[in-house]
């Protein structure tokens, strides 16, 4: 067994290890990445598409946003669709100048990917058998096969940032943590297609036959998501009733067409809330979808994955530079003011948008009701706005 030493040891190269390891170089941090994917596999796996505005100062700050300010998409508003009629929530206006960047997040895994190679520094791809131990010590250790060879890594902390299916959480003793769950009875179907835009900003359409999302990655790439049952099979999809469904889901009574195009990607997602306390254990912390998961519906996932990472690199940097320990063990705490105010906008976005199997009609007439009153009124709409661009750092 070959053993090797670093100060932070990063399970994970999504976004929240990927711009930890990023964050700490910035500051003289050693840091070790290990991903058990291939690098090829990461930088094309599509997932979510929007960042807050402090999500683009962060990693614009941080030296990482060249590409991001050159190919991200600044959008001002969205628009509800809901009775055959858009409204548009113009989100600038709403929160004193602040917008969204439409950039897929496996373009933001690729920036950091390169900035980290740039600096000379590794990423341990298509690592195998990963474990965590001694995380209550003073020498938490991570150990993995590389190559055929057993390698154990010892930290000073270990930052476990290896998704909702990783090893990290479970790793915490059984007792530890909390679970606060809600899963939801629908997926989402998703389509990536060759087609230019046929509208320049997101459109969250609430409609009889469930919820629909349109979305985009580039201006020649059109990224569109149906509300479907929970155990969906993609074989009951083909693109024709596909393209069917958006339409009518979107349709207005003004006429407006969905431009369709070359289906490049088709996948089914299920929809969880899902949030463990505390974030941290002994030397360990969790970092992003480790540590909780939000439904797709306020596009939040990713940015709290990064305001994560953010927290985590200014405690670990207090600790490394003057052995104060205050800001690590505040971490959780601090973490959980964001992660819970983006829980609850996550839920209230997907309860008021989505067909529940089990909604009466009364149920339907409240949702309509809200969503007359969010388009309708300034200070309602303004508080999807503030939430949807997203609050700032504290
Ligand atoms: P990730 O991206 O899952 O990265 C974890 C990494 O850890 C690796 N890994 C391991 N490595 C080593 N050893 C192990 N034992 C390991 N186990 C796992 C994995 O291979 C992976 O590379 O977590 P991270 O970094 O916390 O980032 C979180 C985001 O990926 C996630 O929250 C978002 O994609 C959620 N999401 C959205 N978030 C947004 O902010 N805005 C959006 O518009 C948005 N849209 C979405 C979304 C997620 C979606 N899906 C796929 C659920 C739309 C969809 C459809
Ligand atoms: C996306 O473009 O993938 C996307 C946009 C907004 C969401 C979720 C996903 O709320």
């Amino acid at each position: 067994m070959t053993s090797m030493r670093t100060q932070v040891g990063i399970i994970g190269a999504g976004p929240a290890g990927l711009l930890l390891a990023h964050l700490l170089q910035r500051q003289g941090i050693e840091s070790a990445v290990i991903e058990n994917r291939a690098r090829d596999y990461v930088e094309h796996r599509v997932r979510a598409g929007v960042l807050e505005q402090g999500s683009v100062d962060l990693l614009n700050d941080s030296g990482v946003g060249a590409r991001l300010q050159l190919e991200g998409l600044v959008h001002h508003g969205i628009e509800l669709r809901f009775g055959g009629q858009g409204h548009r929530i113009d989100m600038t206006a709403l929160t004193g100048g602040r917008c969204i960047t439409v950039y897929g997040q496996q373009e933001v895994v690729k920036d950091l990917i390169r900035a980290r190679i740039d600096a000379g520094r590794e990423i341990m791809f298509e690592v195998s058998d990963v474990r965590v131990a001694d995380i209550d010590s003073s020498a938490p250790k991570v150990t993995f096969v590389r190559a055929g060879e057993k390698i154990e890594l010892v930290c000073d902390i270990i930052a476990g940032c290896d998704g909702f299916h990783g090893v990290c959480r479970p790793s915490i003793p059984a007792g530890v943590l909390s679970t606060f769950e809600r899963t939801y009875p629908f997926a989402w179907l998703g389509i990536l297609a060759a087609a230019p835009p046929t509208h320049d900003e997101l459109i969250y359409a609430y409609h009889q036959r469930g919820f629909a999302l349109y979305s985009m990655r580039s201006p020649e790439v059109t990224r569109l998501y149906l509300q479907v049952a929970p155990e969906e099979d993609i074989g009951n999809w083909p693109d024709e009733r596909i393209w069917e469904d958006l339409h009518t889901r979107l349709e207005t009574d003004d006429g407006w067409k969905l431009r369709e195009g070359a289906i490049a990607e088709k996948g089914i997602t299920g929809m969880r809330s899902f949030v463990v306390e505390p974030m941290q254990y002994g030397r360990m912390f969790l970092a992003g979808d480790a540590a909780h998961i939000v439904p797709p519906t306020g596009a939040k996932g990713m940015n709290l994955a990064l305001a994560d990472v953010r927290v985590l690199a200014q405690a670990a940097t207090a600790y490394f530079k003057t052995g104060a320990r205050a800001l690590l063990d505040a971490y959780s705490a601090t973490c959980l003011k964001r992660v819970w105010r983006a829980e609850h906008f996550s839920w209230w976005m997907t309860s008021m948008l989505h067909r529940f199997p089990s909604d009466d009609v009364f149920q339907q007439r409240l949702q309509r009701s809200q969503l007359e009153y969010v388009v309708g009124s300034r200070p309602a709409a303004a508080s999807l706005a503030e939430n949807y661009v997203g609050l700032p750092f504290s």
